[in-house]
């Protein structure tokens, strides 16, 4: 039966430095997003984009990594996946970079805890100790655990806005150095591509559902680089090696089986870096088979 899905664009870009993420919302409107959702008998409101600053208005902040206006975004997304939840409704939010996870996460965490499947090539684990790049969008996890920043790790509410025990990562392939150690002693539950390689994906999700199971509600944070750069090349941190179309369409399916999927990001999709707009329409696929769209 239909549910409520509310769509919120949140084009932040400054957890990154590749310009072109902030036409993400776009690209995944383009690709008939809210249109293959209600064809499916779901009712859709298009909240159009949050409130994000323009890089070129926020110079100032370069050489922090635009951390100001980046919490900005996170706090505004906060608001409005609480505000989503306390309507009852299933928030779809259209990045932009994964650092507005910090906000939808905390957000639709913010009455109640949910299992969170983080489906990415990257774990998003560094701090700013550990960090190469300086971007945000690869603290955003280790922000969500109370790690990082403080502006980042004191969104919406005090204290971690997860617990290790209720992530689960998919898809995991590039991790920097400063990552793997504390990512094996974080307690999150970790799948890499070669886990999926030697079991399946079909494998892999059941146990991770299995991991989730004492939530009764999961969010999906889908960042679309987990995919290969082959069938998704619309990314700005391609990773070689990553999950096929049907890999993640199956993956989507068996999320869908469980009924317990009630919020879903989806980013890092890059325009400018695509072609003929095909990353964002797998993403709008993707999400069609979270939200019940079956072959047969
Ligand atoms: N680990 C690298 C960094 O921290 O810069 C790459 C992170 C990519 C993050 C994208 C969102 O998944
Ligand atoms: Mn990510
Ligand atoms: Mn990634
Ligand atoms: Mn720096």
């Amino acid at each position: 039966m239909g549910r409520d899905i509310r769509i919120i664009g949140m084009p932040v870009d400054l957890g990154q430095s590749k310009r072109g993420v902030d036409m993400g919302p776009a690209a995944l409107r383009y690709a008939g997003l809210a249109a293959k959702l209600e064809g499916l008998g779901h009712r859709v409101c298009d909240s159009g984009n949050l409130e994000v600053a323009v890089r070129e208005t926020v110079a100032a902040e370069a050489e922090q990594h635009y951390l100001p206006s980046v919490a900005e975004a996170c706090r505004l997304t906060y608001g409005a996946a609480r505000r989503a939840v306390a309507a009852n409704e299933t928030p779809l939010f259209l990045g932009g970079d994964h650092s507005l996870a910090i906000g939808s996460i905390g957000g639709v965490t913010h009455e109640a805890p949910r299992g969170v499947l983080w489906i990415d090539a990257h774990a998003d684990f560094n701090t700013p100790e550990t960090t190469l790049s300086g971007n945000i969008h690869g603290m955003a996890l280790a922000a969500l655990l109370g790690e990082g920043y403080p502006e980042l790790t004191a969104i919406g509410r005090p204290g971690p806005l997860l617990k290790p025990e209720d992530v689960v990562l998919i898809g995991i392939r590039d991790l920097d150095s400063g990552e793997r150690e504390r990512l094996r002693a974080s307690g999150v539950t970790i799948y890499t591509m070669r886990d999926i390689d030697e079991r399946g994906i079909g494998a892999v999700l059941r146990e991770a559902l299995d991991r989730l199971e004492h939530h009764d509600s999961l969010h999906v944070s889908l960042d679309m680089d987990c995919i290969d750069p082959q069938d998704g090349p619309g990314v700005g941190t391609p990773s070689p090696g990553g999950l096929t179309c049907r890999e993640a369409q199956l993956a989507m399916e068996i999320i869908a089986d469980c009924g317990c999927c009630r919020s879903m990001d989806i980013v890092e999709i890059n325009p400018i870096l695509d072609r003929h707009n095909r990353t964002a329409q797998l993403a709008a696929e993707l999400a069609a088979s979270l939200f019940g769209k079956r072959i047969l």
